[in-house]
């Protein structure tokens, strides 16, 4: 019988910091799991290289649910984003094994097809409305059918999701960059925007904006019914998600689609939001939400309240778990929409294969397993960097939710 004989952690910076876990079989099949956790990925592969790889050693490869209960039960201290990433870089690398023992795309291991591709949104921002709408419509030219909107509040420097460079990387600096934040501006301008791309290109296409976690829930409920007129496909992460029932008081004041769960990472977080049907679109991933086996299990709940998926693909989830949650997506019943962000150049060196990108939409390989392989040789010319998440600090000096 198979057993596990390798499991190696690699941590690079191609074009931004990445972990990967490769293990091994003893029949040299090679399964790939992203352990990435943007700002804290030495943690992550401390509890893999510590902790985790003693326990894979000799294991049988091909009974995935017996080790995800087996880290996560024999963890005792459970949840939290270092152990379900370090859990999910498990049982995605156990998902690609099997998927290339058995010969198949990871996705007919998950049901088969349930769609024929898997509609993405990507970022279009601007330092100003102008630049924003000359963003969008670029990317409505390049064929995207829904469009996340961006832009920086006047005299605000630390509005989220304004891109610098090719792509918006936020994780840009050696120690945490410490940006000014004012509500009260944003809730001014941020509309003026989005109301703006509306009446450039009309309601032809979706429109998405991420809050990210800046609102109480009151603003929130304040900024939904602000924006309505809008017709957004979602306002993302209004209020921090950790106090679920606060969505409560968003919820009976507007009719805002509203989408949440990027920095969550077990059924137990999004439980409430879900079963009361507090949210419209789930966030969770591959990589934060202790892998395809956990993430699958989210969805189904989810599938039973009405609450479709919309998992969050930001340039800091590696190849891997986007290609895995491509393959998840492209099976599941209660499918919303995938993030894609794309990657770096330098990323794709290191990181080969994956989904492709065609009208709008994302298709899984169909080769056996995720498909995607990683050169260990090309990610040695690009040594790990230690990189921060910003931090918001609000006109008054105190800290606020970046
Ligand atoms: C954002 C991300 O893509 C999103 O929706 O929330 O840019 C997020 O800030 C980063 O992934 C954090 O690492
Ligand atoms: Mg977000």
């Amino acid at each position: 019988m198979s057993r596990i004989e390798r499991a190696e952690v690699f941590v690079a910076s191609p074009g931004r910091t990445f972990v990967t876990l490769r293990i091994t079989t003893s029949d040299g099949v090679v399964g790939l799991g992203d352990a990435t956790l943007n700002g804290r990925e030495l943690a992550v592969a401390s509890y893999l290289r510590d902790h985790l790889v003693p326990l894979l050693i000799g294991k049988d490869p091909a009974r995935i649910e017996d080790m995800w209960q087996y880290l996560y039960r024999g963890a005792y201290w459970r949840r939290g984003p270092v152990t379900m990433t370090a859990i999910a870089a498990v049982d995605t690398a156990l998902w690609d094994i099997k998927g290339k023992v058995a010969g198949l795309p990871v996705y007919q291991l998950l049901g088969g097809r349930s769609r024929d591709g898997v509609l993405v949104y990507s970022h279009a921002s601007g330092r100003d409305t102008a630049e924003l709408l000359d963003d969008v419509e670029r990317f409505l030219s390049l064929g995207y059918e829904a469009v996340r909107a961006q832009a920086a509040v006047p005299e605000v420097g630390g509005t989220y999701g304004v891109r610098k460079g090719k792509l918006y990387e936020p994780a840009a600096a050696a120690l945490p960059d410490e940006q000014p934040w004012d509500t009260e501006a944003y809730l001014n301008f941020a509309p003026t925007y989005l109301e703006a791309v509306r009446e450039r290109f009309g309601f032809g296409f979706h429109l998405l904006h991420d809050v990210h976690h800046r609102l109480t829930p009151l603003e929130a409920a304040r900024f939904g019914k602000a924006v309505e007129p809008c017709r957004l496909f979602w306002m993302e992460d209004p209020t921090p998600a950790e106090n679920q029932e606060a969505f409560r008081l968003i919820r009976q004041h507007t009719t805002t689609p509203i989408a949440t769960g990027e920095v969550l990472n077990s059924i137990w977080d999004v439980q409430t939001l879900i079963t009361e049907q507090l949210i419209d679109y789930v966030r969770t991933t591959v990589v934060h939400a202790g892998g395809l086996t956990h993430l699958r299990r989210i969805f189904d709940l989810a599938a039973l309240y009405g609450v479709r998926t919309g998992s969050h693909g930001a340039t800091d989830l590696s190849p891997v778990s986007m290609a895995a949650a491509v393959h998840l997506d492209v099976a599941v019943p209660n499918f919303g929409i995938q993030e894609y962000m794309g990657h770096a150049d330098e990323t794709l060196e290191v990181f080969r294969g994956g989904p492709t990108l065609a009208d709008g939409m994302l298709h899984p390989t169909e080769v056996p397993g995720l498909g995607v392989e990683y050169d260990e040789k090309a990610a040695e010319r690009f040594p790990y960097q230690a990189r921060y998440l910003p931090v918001a600090r609000r006109l008054d000096g105190s800290v606020h939710d970046w």
